[in-house]
């Protein structure tokens, strides 16, 4: 027996995004995004899923907030749909998209747990992606003018910010393994859109301190690690290419305002050139407030020469894997985060999501996911270790609140702590819902 204790001052959250639980895909005059061209083009998501209705949060968020209070967490992080706001990205405002959004952030405030709101979690306005998408520099400016326009809207109410989900994802995930939409395979084309997106970021930051926004601003990367087959120098470097693809070319722009030359030179030897503007990094290189942080997952990794895009090819040692086959490898949540603060400094840290894929089902009105319950103990023993380490951790959001539309997944993977019935729409609090409320009274747990 061991007692993880946390500091008095530790915030609790959970998480989720728009697409993912909303639901009311044609309502209330919501324009279309790129998640809805993909998830209805056949053969994209698994089983021809879409997020038509997902949880139908949109009609059934008091519910979700009675579920929220009753677990006693002090954060929600969720996302705002662009084209609920924007139906064509830009111009036109949509009155009744915009007020749905007031009213649930009023009822998150009322019934006490901040808003933590997230402007891009991957659902680009499709009129936008008719453009060019990301890959066209007009996307950065309708971005910075989409994040101004709710910043002068939730000033006062909505106090933590972030301004992109993952933007490896929306990048190389997106454009370049063509997993999620828009679906591209180009290297070329995702490289570009990792700069965009990072200049995107960086207006949104600049337009947040021109307004002196009340509050914080930050964003959320995510990170995967990588460790070493051997000792061997090929395995070490192969390793560090994979980890810098996460963690250093979406950070060192950041904090420090270059990119990591080794990787410059990296994609250019696989035919991916960057081009950098007048400007440019210094229009991403400014001070944020605090680092969102998502983590579920590590692997080892071996050189091979011509595997991957990073000659690194991995190996299975033989983890335990969740239910979506990724590997349990709390350490490496430890190891990214000690890593961060090495290479940036103490900045504050929130761990926005982490969280694991069980699809235990409803038996006598129970859910028993037990094994979610021990992902989560060990991925904060791990916290607690990076917090007396010297990291700056503020605050852990667990993803997810309830079972959602797992983007190319589909409904067939689940990581809620509250299970949803995608046919009723019924919630059932699982045991892991339980065991995080009991944990977020006490500020320990019994590992
Ligand atoms: C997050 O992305 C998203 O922000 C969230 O919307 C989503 O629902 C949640 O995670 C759960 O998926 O196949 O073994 O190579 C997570 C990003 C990228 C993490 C792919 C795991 C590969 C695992 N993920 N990565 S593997």
């Amino acid at each position: 027996m061991a007692i993880i204790k946390f500091p008095k001052e530790m915030r609790w959250g959970a998480a989720t995004a728009a697409y993912q639980i909303e639901g009311a895909a044609k309502e209330d005059g919501r324009g279309l995004s790129i998640w809805d061209t993909f998830s209805h083009t056949p053969g994209k998501v698994l089983n021809g899923d879409n997020g038509d209705v997902a949880c139908d949060s949109y009609h059934r968020y008091h519910e979700d907030i009675q579920l929220m209070k009753e677990l006693g967490i002090d954060i929600y992080r969720f996302s705002i749909s662009w084209p609920r706001v924007f139906p064509a990205g830009t111009g036109e405002v949509n009155e009744k998209g915009l007020q749905y959004y007031h009213d649930f952030v009023d009822a998150l405030i009322e019934n006490g747990i901040e808003p933590m709101c997230t402007l891009y979690h991957w659902d680009l306005p499709q009129a936008l992606q008719d453009t060019g998408g990301w890959a066209n520099r007009e996307t950065i400016e309708a971005f910075a003018e989409y994040a101004e326009f709710m910043f002068q809207q939730f000033n006062g109410k909505i106090k933590k910010w972030i301004t992109l989900n993952e933007p490896w994802c929306v990048s190389f995930l997106s454009n370049y393994i063509g997993a999620h939409a828009p679906g591209n395979k180009d290297l070329q084309l995702a490289l570009t859109i990792s700069h965009h997106l990072l200049l995107a970021h960086g207006k949104a930051v600049a337009r947040f301190r021109k307004l002196d926004v009340e509050g914080e601003i930050g964003y959320a990367p995510n990170m995967e690690w990588y460790e070493p087959f051997s000792s061997k120098q090929e395995d070490i470097d192969a390793c560090n290419r994979a980890l810098a693809y996460f963690i250093e070319w979406f950070m060192d722009p950041v904090f420090k305002g270059s990119y990591p030359e080794f990787m410059v030179d990296w994609f250019k030897k696989k035919g991916a050139v960057l081009t950098i503007e007048d400007g440019d990094m210094e229009t991403i290189h400014q001070p944020i407030d605090f680092l969102g942080i998502n983590f579920y997952t590590g692997f080892v990794g071996r050189y091979k020469e011509g595997e991957d895009l990073f000659d690194l090819e991995r190996i299975d040692i033989g983890f335990e894997k969740t239910d979506f086959n990724w590997n349990i490898y709390p350490e490496g949540f430890y190891k990214a985060l000690t890593k961060v603060k090495d290479q940036y400094g103490a900045i504050p840290i929130y761990i926005t999501e982490n969280g694991a894929c069980y699809n235990d089902g409803v038996e006598n009105g129970r859910v028993k996911d037990t094994k979610r319950i021990d992902y989560l103990k060990q991925h904060l023993t791990s916290l607690k270790r990076s917090i007396d380490a010297g990291v700056n951790v503020k605050g852990y959001l667990t993803w997810s609140l309830m079972d959602n539309f797992e983007w190319a997944e589909g409904y067939d993977k689940r990581f809620g702590i509250i299970h949803v019935d995608f046919n009723t729409l019924e919630r059932t609090k699982k045991d892991s819902y339980y065991w995080y409320k009991h944990m977020i009274s006490n500020g320990w747990f019994d590992m």
